[in-house]
């Protein structure tokens, strides 16, 4: 990647539909490395835009008895939306319908044509209305599409080719020479490969009786450009090709072109022999990942299985969906959607691994240094220097995964830290250095957790944009790191400033829908190994010390209140009382209870669970009830007992 830029560009998407969280990841992917940029001093330019040409989208605008305009108009505000709520900073955000874009295709249209770079003949054969790509019949599957398997349309009618052909020598040796333009190598190879059958020139029109929405030819009004031909100029009309040479000469070539592996031929074949025939330089890189699926299938509209992102957002927030994805997927390969995967993740890496840490560290700070951040006094030793040591390899981890397109594995560097510092709190027992008047020891063990915490708030900022920031505010830092370089330099948190401690960075979440622990609306299952040495029973149960079982509070409860909640058909929300006490529960009870029949009763609550939020409201405990056989009843009391009486 050049150190002097980077402009770095996500596809346009098609606006015959709703975003999904394909679309979200690549532009996560791409504001993930543009930040990570930007905080490297490396001047960027961040782009993404929307197609609106084509027949994928004049095809939705008829269902929807739209004009194209109307629906792309229409589609293109709930992209933006999306890219405003999960924090996306693109600084330019392209439409094809923009007379800046329309103007320069047809530049370019023209010039191609005066140079005899585009021909007018005959075409027969095979068109793939979902791909928007015709074909060869020797090249079918079984009669269908080899890209996507769908049916195709025979096609016989006069169009316009550009001659991609007499490229095809020229590209092989281009990719053979530059083993970094089309990565991870296997989608290189994957190029290759397709560039070993003689290369076709491409159809680059679509008479308008067929398609109309779409820019004009300006050599034949009859026509309109093919969606492909015209959608990959964006990313050379929008920064100022023919238009404003500086800007131009300031961003192009495109250090990183983003994509998925769907458009791969497209962008490796399609656009290098364009960007020949117009005599521009080559883009740096063009990155394929791979593909998100929904546990173990594709995910389809008629299957019903996408992912909405927006809906995501809305129960998880914008920062936990971004870590997700980026620590998730390996750069190249598919990963697995599942909320039950994202919970993991969440309630281990994040709740645990670092908010825990976090508040540990707040409470710490509070009791025995009054709210300030102690100086870092005392001699280093072994523990301190391991950490440290560790902390600042995590940030030459990150830089060096970012250029490596491996932020999964700066994440991991990350985490190890994380769990580091909860094992050297747990090795300097900050508490008995207290008890034993220890100070100076105490102020350093303190400092070294703070200024850990400060290192790796930077590091992750990028990805968590929101939260990252509401860490250095306890830690009394400015919202975002001024500079990479600052993360690399052990020693920069303020002394003597005080924490503006408080609120629970990642509160527990329980996944939706399925497992048990939705049933009852508890905690999920710790994600963490038990601990070894507990006895078992013949039948496999692990035995518990009556220790272990004091430790859960368990106690009556009154059910004041009972209804429903919004989208969560197996949720129910329940005001409880405990004695003087009065709480609110999330149960799922709501396939075997209606809230009528629940008002009054008295059941019982294990009191002392940590507070979870569930669909939005956070639930203050959990009810006990018994399941089998596909129904659930609750645990009751048998005879007249006050509400808040201890179980024992
Ligand atoms: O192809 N997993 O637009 P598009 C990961 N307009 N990423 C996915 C995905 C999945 N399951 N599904 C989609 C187009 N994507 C053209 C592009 S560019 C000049 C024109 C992402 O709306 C991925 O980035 O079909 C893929 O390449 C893109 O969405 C396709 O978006």
């Amino acid at each position: 990647m050049t150190a002097e830029r980077f402009y770095v560009t996500t596809p346009i998407y098609y606006v015959n539909d709703k975003p999904h969280i394909g679309h979200a990841y690549t532009t996560i992917l791409a504001d993930v490395l543009a930040r990570y940029h930007r905080l490297l001093g490396v001047p960027t330019f961040f782009l993404t835009g929307t197609d609106k040409h084509g027949q994928k989208v004049q095809r939705a605008a008829e269902k929807a008895r739209m004009t194209p305009q109307q629906q792309a108009d229409a589609t293109v505000v709930r992209f933006q939306e999306l890219w405003r709520r999960i924090a996306i900073t693109h600084d330019d955000f392209i439409r094809t319908t923009e007379p800046r874009h329309i103007q320069v295709v047809q530049a370019i249209l023209q010039d191609l044509y005066e140079r005899g770079e585009i021909y007018r003949a005959e075409y027969d054969g095979w068109y793939c209305v979902p791909c928007e790509r015709f074909f060869m019949e020797k090249d079918l599957i079984e009669g269908n599409c080899p890209d996507c398997r769908r049916p195709v349309e025979k096609v016989r009618e006069a169009n316009y080719f550009f001659r991609m052909s007499r490229y095809q020598e020229w590209l092989i040796a281009y990719i053979e020479q530059h083993p970094r333009f089309i990565l991870p190598e296997y989608r290189r190879n994957e190029t290759l490969g397709f560039l070993r059958k003689p290369l076709q020139d491409l159809c680059i029109s679509r008479p308008k009786a067929r398609l109309s929405w779409g820019i004009e030819l300006p050599f034949d009004r009859e026509f309109v450009c093919y969606v492909w031909f015209d959608a990959l100029v964006n990313y050379i009309s929008a920064v100022g090709y023919r238009r404003d040479p500086a800007l131009f000469a300031r961003w192009w070539p495109a250090s990183l072109h983003l994509i998925g592996k769907d458009i791969l031929t497209t962008h490796t074949v399609y656009w290098p022999t364009m960007l020949k025939a117009l005599d521009l330089p080559m883009p740096e890189t063009i990155f394929a990942h791979g593909w998100w699926v929904v546990g173990q299938t594709k995910m389809s509209k008629s299957l019903g299985n996408v992912i909405n992102p927006m809906e995501m957002v809305d129960r998880y927030g914008p920062d936990a969906f971004r870590y997700f994805l980026m620590a998730e997927m390996v750069l190249g390969q598919d990963a697995s959607f599942t909320e039950e995967a994202f919970a993991r993740r969440y309630n281990t890496e994040l709740a645990n691994d670092l908010g825990n840490l976090l508040s540990r560290w707040t409470k710490m700070v509070a009791t025995y240094c009054e709210g300030l951040i102690p100086w870092p006094a005392g001699a280093e030793g072994d523990e301190e220097r391991a950490l440290r040591e560790k902390t600042v390899a995590a940030a030459r981890a990150m830089r060096e995964a970012v250029a490596a397109f491996r932020l999964d594995q700066g994440i991991g560097a990350i985490l190890a830290v994380l769990r580091e510092g909860n094992r050297y709190i747990e090795i300097r027992k900050p508490w008995e250095l207290a008890a034993r008047g220890e100070r100076q020891t105490l102020d350093g063990v303190l400092y070294t957790v703070g200024e850990m915490l400060r290192i790796v708030s930077g590091l992750l900022h990028p990805i968590m944009p929101a939260k990252m920031a509401e860490l250095r505010k306890v830690l009394g830092e400015e919202d975002a790191p001024s500079h990479f370089n600052t993360l690399m330099t052990w020693g920069g948190l303020k002394s003597g400033q005080r924490i503006q401690g408080g609120r629970v960075l990642f509160p527990r979440i329980v996944a939706e829908p399925k497992d048990r622990t939705e049933e009852s609306g508890a905690e999920p299952p710790p994600a963490e190994k038990p601990p070894a040495g507990g006895s078992q029973t013949p039948a496999g149960v692990r035995l518990i010390e009556y220790a272990d079982f004091e430790k859960v509070q368990l106690r009556t409860a009154r059910i004041l209140e009972a209804s429903p909640i919004e989208k969560a058909d197996k949720l129910l929300k329940l005001r409880i009382r405990l004695g003087s006490e009065e709480r609110t529960i999330v149960a799922g009870i709501a396939r075997f209870y209606r809230p009528k029949e629940l008002v009054g009763k008295m059941i019982v609550v294990v009191a002392n669970l940590k507070p979870v939020v569930l669909r939005g409201v956070e639930s203050q405990g959990m009810l006990l009830a018994a399941s089998a056989g596909g129904t659930l009843r609750l645990v009751t009391i048998d005879g007249d007992m006050p509400d808040g009486a201890p179980i024992k």
